[in-house]
């Protein structure tokens, strides 16, 4: 079966009281039982619910995976992972992360003796350097948010394995429309539902998907023992969302690939990250592992001024954190997402206070090109 008849059909047979097309929301949070230890399958709401059953069955269903579980953000999906490491071990993580990813492991659970090493994974050979006797885990994102990163994951799957650790990869950038991790040996993927697999911005969410039997019991006794999952509803909205995830796709990366060119083009413009652009030194790697590019471009302005006369001038486009919905967002990393990162490590990454970053939406190409352009030419 095609992405888009996945999409559309996996986990969303018709209900079997009911017929009805879409599923329901199962808005409950316990169900009767009909005798002690007899019942339908579902106990309690957090343990188990369906319309978040459906979900975690559909995106499992995307990426390829025989397992899924949602959570309540992005973030919580992240951590929940994180619980299939235990303390005295460590993990190697793409040094260029979303800025909460990067504070999750940094201020939170380093405190718990958990040990992180932050490499360059776009080169293989940091990652085989970073590796120790107690690694068991290689977290990447890729592209990375927000400069564009590219990290080759069969080769990073490799070296990783060959150490005995899991490799996680973040593909919120790319949703499973435009890579598939698993694909190339990645054990564990994760997205924040927020982002394209929703594609709406009007839910929080987080899922991990995976194939490993007793890693799936592990994060679902997590998911239940911990308790954060997502709710009826998002569940119910992300599944309405990933079933135009393949047509929403096919034209963020469309206007990606022009306002990109475009960008590249304008002399205020001082620098672009883009692995679509023939300049990005990683074009051959995203055009082999990726099936476009998607809809997340940055570019320096060279000064936080410029910044924000462009952030304040644009006019169609909002000023927002987020990415990966219907209208245009532009933000600006160093201030926003990656205000949590060391100031030094931004200045070495190129989270500079001139970097810009947009998420190309699904308004027409020329209207989102016209509003940068006004705003761009804003700069003095
Ligand atoms: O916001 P939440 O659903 O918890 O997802 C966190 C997260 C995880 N991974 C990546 C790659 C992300 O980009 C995010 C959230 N990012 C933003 C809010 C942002 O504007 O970049």
């Amino acid at each position: 079966m095609g992405f888009a008849t996945t999409a559309i059909h996996a986990g969303n047979e018709p209900d079997p009281t009911t017929g009805s097309v879409t599923v329901p929301i199962y808005q409950t949070s316990t169900y009767a039982q009909d005798g002690l230890g007899r019942h339908k399958g579902y106990e309690y709401a957090r343990t188990q619910n369906p319309t978040r059953h459906a979900l975690e069955r559909n995106i499992a269903a995307l990426e390829g995976a025989r397992f899924g579980y949602a959570f309540a953000s992005g973030m919580a999906a992240i951590d929940a992972t994180m619980r299939l490491v235990k303390a005295g071990e460590h993990v190697i993580v793409s040094d260029n992360t979303y800025g909460g990813t990067y504070r999750l492991f940094s201020r939170i659970l380093a405190g718990y003796g958990v040990e992180f090493t932050y490499v360059d994974t776009s080169e293989v050979s940091n990652v085989e350097a970073a590796i120790k006797t107690n690694t068991t885990m290689v977290f990447v994102e890729t592209p990375t948010n927000p400069v564009m990163i590219v990290t080759d994951l069969q080769a990073v799957a490799e070296v990783a394995h060959r150490a005995g650790a899991r490799v996680v990869c973040d593909n919120t950038f790319m949703s499973p429309y435009l890579q598939q991790p698993l694909e190339f040996g990645v054990d564990i993927v994760v997205h924040s539902t927020t982002k394209y697999l929703n594609g709406h911005s009007d839910s929080v969410g987080g899922v991990v998907v995976l194939n490993d039997e007793q890693d799936a019991e592990w994060l679902a006794f997590v998911q239940n023992g911990a308790g954060a999952i997502l709710s009826p509803f998002d569940s119910w909205l992300v599944l309405r969302g990933t079933k135009t995830l393949a047509v929403r796709m096919e034209q963020h990366d469309r206007s990606g690939r022009a306002v990109a060119a475009f960008l590249e083009e304008h002399p205020k413009v001082e620098k672009l990250y883009y692995p679509g652009s023939l300049s990005h030194r990683q074009h051959d790697l995203a055009k082999r592992q990726q099936r476009g590019f998607g809809g997340m471009v940055a570019f320096d302005l060279g000064s936080l001024d410029n910044a924000r006369t462009v952030l304040e001038s644009v006019r169609m486009c909002t000023l927002a954190e987020s990415l990966g919905g219907v209208e245009s967002l532009i933000s600006h990393p160093a201030t926003m997402t990656h205000a949590s990162v060391l100031p030094e490590t931004r200045d070495r990454l190129g989270i500079t206070d001139g970097l810009v970053r947009i998420s190309v939406g699904l308004e027409d190409t020329d209207d989102i090109i016209a509003d940068l352009d006004q705003a761009l030419n804003k700069i003095a």
